[in-house]
């Protein structure tokens, strides 16, 4: 197994391009093993300012930099990330426990962000258009918000890093960046990247610590323009709250109930492929993981039996090991939310056909191991069929027809990414139009969404915005509508043409 260490044993706040030292510390835990690998600190609300500071001042200048000069610093992020993916993919699964293979996905897909987003340096696109007046031009911009705030989670913590850091960059913007304390090590390496590819001090600063001191300054901070969340809906829904209060802008990706429908026609050595890499991949903890399966009663039984002889293949371990296909979850606190589901959905009725507990022995007995479980005869109105489980569970929720399936996925209160397997082309064409969701797959998995598409649900996922793709820029910036005149006289719209 690799063995990979990171560069120091206390991490440091980074503000205004300089290295700065916490107060108060705690241990980032490997959830492989349960051993302690680094100090993160926990700031407080005078950290955030100091880099409010630096951000608005770097700001200034910043904005002025012609946009294609803003993109080569990213050519260079990119470049250096590509150069380093295989000892930050290393550190990565050491923090967040996700098997290596994974972890070098994750890293290529801030490197495909950093490409992407550097490319809009040369476009960034407005619009002209006419004017309805005579010697009068007239255009919209995208200008720069000014300092952003960016809240990142545990499950993708270098991918969501780049979805929001680097259009927010390219774009013009100052960057005060509270990561995940559970993972903060690539936020680490994230920014000691910028700081050789010359990004000028202040433009990004990283301030470590709690929600409710950090993230809680940083969205009552007035010189805090947007916050971009990614994390809990219990939590987006308290920031929206107070950002709402404020008239501060909010962009929030949130949880996901992600659906894949399995049809009577689908090729189900297929399905059965999809469903096991999107439910039980990253441990289930992805927003987009699969933990439904909306079955055609016809080819449920033959579903069933195969995924239980297939789900005998996961082996689950430490994600350094690449034989490994299920690492750990993250932490203590989210495997025993998993656990307590376990008891919900019996209560209610599902039946445990596979996996349910705790994995405590031998060599499990340090980490955060729970076993790839699935749940058959669910009932869509079941808690285990609607609440976000965030791990290694799936439920399998039989229906009589195509309509129902429909109806079955659209009935959950999130709006993320669902999928359906079948070859009927025109029910391909009716599930896209149908299934309510921010991402569809047709006869693929739930998972795997590409950077230059926008990422992000419909309901209760979010609140309308989108990571990733062009559409990430209207998070970080505001449309400026300018209007030239050369006429050399007073014209008055709507008036003097009519
Ligand atoms: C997430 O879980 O929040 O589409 C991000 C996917 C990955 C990103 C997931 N590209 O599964």
């Amino acid at each position: 197994m690799a063995e990979v260490k990171v560069d120091v044993s206390k991490l440091k706040n980074y503000i205004n391009g300089e290295w700065v030292e916490g107060d108060k510390h705690t241990d980032v835990i490997n959830p492989a093993t349960g051993e302690a690998v680094v100090e993160v600190p926990l700031s407080s609300a005078k950290s955030v300012d100091d880099a409010v500071k630096a951000a608005k001042a770097a700001q200034k200048e910043w904005a002025l930099v012609p946009a294609p000069e803003r993109a080569e610093v990213l050519y260079r992020v990119g470049d250096l990330m590509k150069e380093r993916k295989e000892e930050i993919a290393q550190l990565l699964t050491l923090e967040n426990g996700k098997v290596i293979e994974e972890a070098r996905g994750e890293v290529q897909e801030g490197i495909d962000m950093a490409y992407y987003m550097a490319g809009e340096g040369r476009r960034l696109f407005g619009q002209t258009t006419p004017s309805e007046l005579r010697n009068k031009f007239a255009m919209s911009v995208r200008s720069p918000l000014g300092v952003v705030g960016i809240i990142t989670p545990w499950n993708f913590p270098i991918a969501i890093a780049t979805w929001k850091s680097f259009p927010a960059i390219v774009s013009g913007n100052a960057v005060v960046w509270k990561p995940a304390t559970e993972t903060p090590i690539m936020a680490h390496e994230l920014v000691k990247i910028f700081e050789s590819a010359g990004l000028p001090k202040g433009v990004i600063n990283v301030v470590y610590g709690s929600g409710s001191e950090v993230g809680d300054a940083m969205v009552h901070h007035d010189g805090i323009r947007v916050i971009s969340f990614t994390g809990s809906n219990d939590v987006g829904r308290d920031i929206a709250g107070k950002c709402g209060q404020q008239l501060k802008k909010v962009s929030l990706e949130m949880g996901g109930k992600n659906a894949v429908i399995v049809m009577d026609d689908a090729d189900l050595n297929l399905a059965v492929e999809g469903i096991l890499w999107s439910a039980f991949g990253t441990s289930g903890q992805r927003c987009t993981a699969c933990s439904r399966v909306i079955v055609h009663e016809d080819v449920k039984e033959e579903l069933e039996k195969r995924l239980l002889e297939e789900m005998k293949s996961l082996t689950i371990g430490n994600g350094l090991d690449s034989s490994v296909k299920v690492g750990p979850v993250i932490n203590k606190g989210s495997l025993e939310k998993i656990n307590s589901y376990i008891d919900i959905a019996k209560n209610e009725g599902a039946k445990l056909v596979a996996g349910g507990s705790i994995m405590n022995e031998g060599e499990y007995a340090n980490g955060n191991y729970f076993e790839p479980t699935l749940f058959t005869d669910v009932k869509p109105d079941m808690r285990i069929a609607l609440e976000e489980v965030f791990g290694p569970v799936l439920s399998l929720i039989p229906v009589k027809s195509f309509e129902e399936a429909i109806e079955v996925n659209n009935s959950v209160t999130y709006g993320l990414s669902s999928s359906i397997f079948t070859k009927d082309v025109n029910r391909v064409f009716a599930a896209q139009r149908d299934l309510d969701t921010g991402i569809v797959y047709v006869n693929a998995g739930t998972t795997g969404a590409e950077i230059h598409l926008p990422f992000g649900g419909t309901k209760g996922t979010g609140n309308g915005h989108r990571d990733s793709g062009v559409q990430a820029l209207d998070v970080f910036t505001e449309w400026k509508a300018i209007y030239v005149d050369y006429s050399g006289k007073l014209q008055r719209a709507q008036i003097d043409n009519n």
